[in-house]
């Protein structure tokens, strides 16, 4: 994915959408990437989990018409995609464009009435980086086909219930709801605190400056192919662990649980859930109490549970990790679904130039390609831009 970063998003949609269509778009709507502070593969076991919206976006300038087609190109691809909204089946349009298929399916699903339509989009959410690039993309598309359709509803939730049932049903991807849930409810300087089990959601204050503070965020551009094959295994994984345990998710396990597994496996992957579950719930309050020392070591503690009790993380992200650690973060761990993607690091301001340095310098010794580091503020969530 090319990032035409020097040119405004929202100018940049909209001059290519009336270069392309020939006319201005009716609208412009975006929706953000995510990083996860805490709380990794706890979403589809009911948990907590608490991410933060970036500052990349998923940008679509956006006309209704009059046909049954939905038109749609990209500055990131050379071909256009044409949906027929009424031949929509799971999985009839692949690639990018299952993506914006599967939420006109899934809108469609739930009763709305979705209107042929012309869009265009710029995705400057790294793909493959773990910030979540496809549901900002599935987020961008909801809010712009709810206002193009004239409904006034589903929004917030329920609309990130939409997305997730686009990637789960449409796309086949069996994700939580985590990332769309952030892409749609996260606010600018707050950290989303979020309990899947009972939908409840709280934004929490993250204010990196007055902390002195800076939240880098590295990635390693390892993307693993097996990747989706892991994650699926983990959920199955988790599955059994909670029927072992007769809950109907680890949500609803203690640490005290864990004896009563006699599999060596399934009593590592459970450990994790249940555990980070506890981590997220501390982590939500030490950042209400601005106590981050706290806030990194349960960060820490994150990271050596993935690493070592649901194995998740690779060598690339652990050395990123422990490279952080040792020049002086405050915490640091992996984000996002794992096997590859972005390390995060909360880092003293000052320190940021020596990690980003060090973590460098790692990477040339190992012969590895250079990791992008760059630091970013907790940003807002999906919304019309114009
Ligand atoms: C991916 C999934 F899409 C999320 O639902 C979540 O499970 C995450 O991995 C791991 O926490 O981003």
């Amino acid at each position: 994915m090319t990032q035409n970063s020097a040119v405004d998003p929202v100018e940049a949609v909209t001059s290519a959408f009336a270069d392309l269509y020939g006319a201005a778009p009716a609208g412009v709507w975006s929706s953000p990437g995510r990083v996860n502070l805490i709380g990794e593969h706890t979403d589809y076991n009911n948990g907590f989990v608490m991410p933060l919206a970036i500052p990349d976006r998923v940008t679509v300038a956006a006309t209704k018409t009059d046909g049954r087609v939905l038109r749609v190109a990209s500055a990131q691809q050379t071909e256009q995609v044409q949906i027929d909204l009424d031949k929509l089946e799971p999985g009839s349009v692949e690639g990018w464009g299952g993506y914006v298929a599967g939420v006109a399916w899934a809108l469609a699903a739930k009763g709305a009435s979705v209107p042929g339509a012309d869009l265009y989009l710029d995705g400057r959410v790294p793909l493959g980086a773990g910030l979540s690039s496809s549901a900002a993309l599935e987020c961008a598309v909801a809010v712009a086909l709810v206002e193009l359709a004239g409904l006034t509803e589903p929004q917030g939730l329920p609309l990130a219930q939409v997305a997730q049932y686009a990637e789960n049903e449409y796309v086949g991807a069996k994700t939580g709801l985590m990332d769309q849930a952030a892409s749609i409810l996260c606010t600018e300087g707050h950290a989303l605190l979020f309990d899947v089990l009972n939908l409840s959601t709280q934004q929490v204050p993250f204010d990196l400056d007055g902390a002195g503070l800076a939240l880098m965020v590295m990635d390693t551009k390892v993307s693993h192919s097996h990747a989706d094959g892991e994650y699926n295994e983990r959920r199955e994984s988790c599955e059994r662990a909670a029927a072992a345990l007769g809950v109907d998710s680890l949500r609803l396990a203690t640490v005290a649980d864990l004896d009563r597994l006699t599999d060596p496996l399934l009593l590592k992957r459970a450990r994790h859930i249940v555990t980070e579950n506890d981590r997220v719930v501390a982590a939500g309050e030490a950042m209400g109490h601005g106590d981050w020392a706290a806030f990194g070591r349960l960060m820490d503690e994150s990271h050596t549970s993935m690493r070592d009790d649901f194995e998740i993380t690779c060598a690339e992200i652990d050395v990123t990790v422990e490279v952080a650690q040792a020049n002086g973060s405050v915490g640091a761990r992996m984000t996002g679904g794992g096997f590859g993607g972005s390390a995060i690091a909360l880092v003293a301001k000052e320190q940021v130039e020596a990690v980003g340095a060090a973590v460098l310098a790692a990477f040339a010794e190992r012969g590895w390609n250079a990791p992008v580091i760059r630091t970013m503020q907790p940003s807002r969530g999906a919304g019309r831009d114009r």
